[in-house]
């Protein structure tokens, strides 16, 4: 499956250059075009200044709305973002169309931070329009806000709210990731955010490559291509991954014992899924996903029927509702990995907490004016006998 990645906004940005570097990795260890380009679009000349794997020219690092920012953002206002974006989105579209061999996507993924004013703000706008000019899948990765700037921001909670709902009116699917999930206490809060950019993306590599394979030895007797994925993808969606490395070089006696091999290449596989289930990027009951895909990737010699068979009964236990659908992807290395992706998720409690923060908001603003005046008016009050020097 090829994608077009755009990461808007500062979050976005930075996603989509880890995506770059995914697809630095397909080509240089597999020789394959999974990302057809990757771009960048902010309205803060600044915030551009961390990438470091998009291609640095105008096309791909576009600088949004300068003529009214002058390159300074849109400080929080997603409206103003919004807006922005939506007057320079024929400079964009072109700037993506120009992608050599655009026309073999498969489909697109626009990412960014939904408590964000540029990102927030133009993420929906720009699926809105790829939706409006293209006959392809848009998909949307969506990045919930840490807890600490619900308390710090007061647009976190409002950008957030409205940024889900209008991108879920218009996409195909929305990744959703919290940020929360993936506080350690013990890194900083800079590692904490590369951290995290990288764990989301990670999970993107075999899914993607699994289908553009052209090495005999390294399509599956199940392949999965863009068109399962496809069918999967639909709302809310969380994917995630896990990896079991095998221990050793094959003994002679790992041959001489079909059963044991088997079993222990299915201990292997459940465990690397129980990974995967337990890191997705986001909450949610399992029994709500109605849509369920699992990959997997290991060498030859592992793949078997009975794990294949295993691992969707296991995955199956876990999403009872979900129509599972599977593939498998051979690779010469020491390890199995499960890829999941959960999708047609009907209840994602982080994502009605939002809005009905969002929606009590309005009376909290209300609330504080009238404290605020009223404290002022007694402070008044209190100095009526100072006289006054002016
Ligand atoms: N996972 C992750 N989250 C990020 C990253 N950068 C910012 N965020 C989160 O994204 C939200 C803020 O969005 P930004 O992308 O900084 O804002 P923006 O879209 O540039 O919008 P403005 O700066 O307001 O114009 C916050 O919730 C941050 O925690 C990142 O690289 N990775
Ligand atoms: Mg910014």
């Amino acid at each position: 499956m090829k994608l077009v990645v755009v990461g808007i906004g500062q979050c976005g940005g930075r996603i989509a250059d880890e995506f770059a570097r995914v697809q630095a990795r397909a080509m240089e260890f597999r020789r394959l075009e999974i990302i057809l380009d990757t771009f960048a679009v902010n309205t803060d000349a600044a915030d551009m200044a961390s990438i470091r794997s998009i291609r640095n020219d105008y096309q791909h690092m576009i600088l949004a709305g300068a003529g009214k920012t002058r390159g300074h953002g849109v400080a929080k206002i997603s409206e103003m973002g919004a807006e922005i974006i939506r007057d320079d989105a024929d400079k964009i579209i072109d700037a993506m169309r120009s992608t050599s061999r655009f026309y073999e996507a498969d489909a697109f993924l626009v990412i960014a931070g939904t408590a964000g004013g540029t990102g927030g703000g133009g993420a929906p706008v720009i699926v809105q329009e790829l939706k409006k000019r293209f006959d392809k899948p848009v998909y949307s990765m969506l990045v919930l806000p840490f807890e600490h700037e619900e308390n710090t921001e007061e647009r976190t909670i409002y950008n957030s709210a409205l940024c889900l709902k209008a991108t879920s009116s218009v996409a195909d699917a929305i990744f959703l990731v919290d940020n929360q999930r993936y506080v350690r206490k013990d890194f900083s809060l800079k590692g904490n955010i590369s951290g995290i950019n990288r764990i989301v993306t990670e999970p993107f590599l075999n899914p993607l490559s699994a289908g553009e394979e052209k090495r005999r030895g390294n399509i599956g007797a199940r392949l999965l291509d863009a068109g399962d994925i496809i069918q999967t993808l639909d709302g809310w969606s969380a994917i995630s991954y896990g990896v079991v490395k095998i221990p050793f070089i094959p003994m002679p006696w790992d041959y001489s014992s079909n059963f044991r091999k088997k079993g222990s290449s299915v201990h292997r596989g459940i465990e690397a899924m129980d990974q995967a289930l337990g890191e997705m990027s986001i909450d949610f009951n399992p029994e709500d996903a109605h849509s369920a895909l699992f990959l997997i990737s290991a060498p030859h010699r592992e793949l078997n029927m009975e794990l294949v068979k295993e691992l969707g009964d296991h995955l199956r236990n876990y999403a009872p509702q979900a129509v599972i659908r599977n593939g498998d992807y051979p690779r010469n290395k020491a390890s199995i990995d499960v890829t999941v992706m959960l999708s047609k998720i009907a209840c994602v409690p982080r994502v009605s907490q939002i809005y009905s923060k969002a929606t009590a908001l309005p009376d909290v603003q209300q609330r504080r004016a009238v404290e605020r005046k009223t404290k002022a008016n007694l402070t008044e009050e209190a100095g009526k006998d100072v006289p006054s020097l002016l």
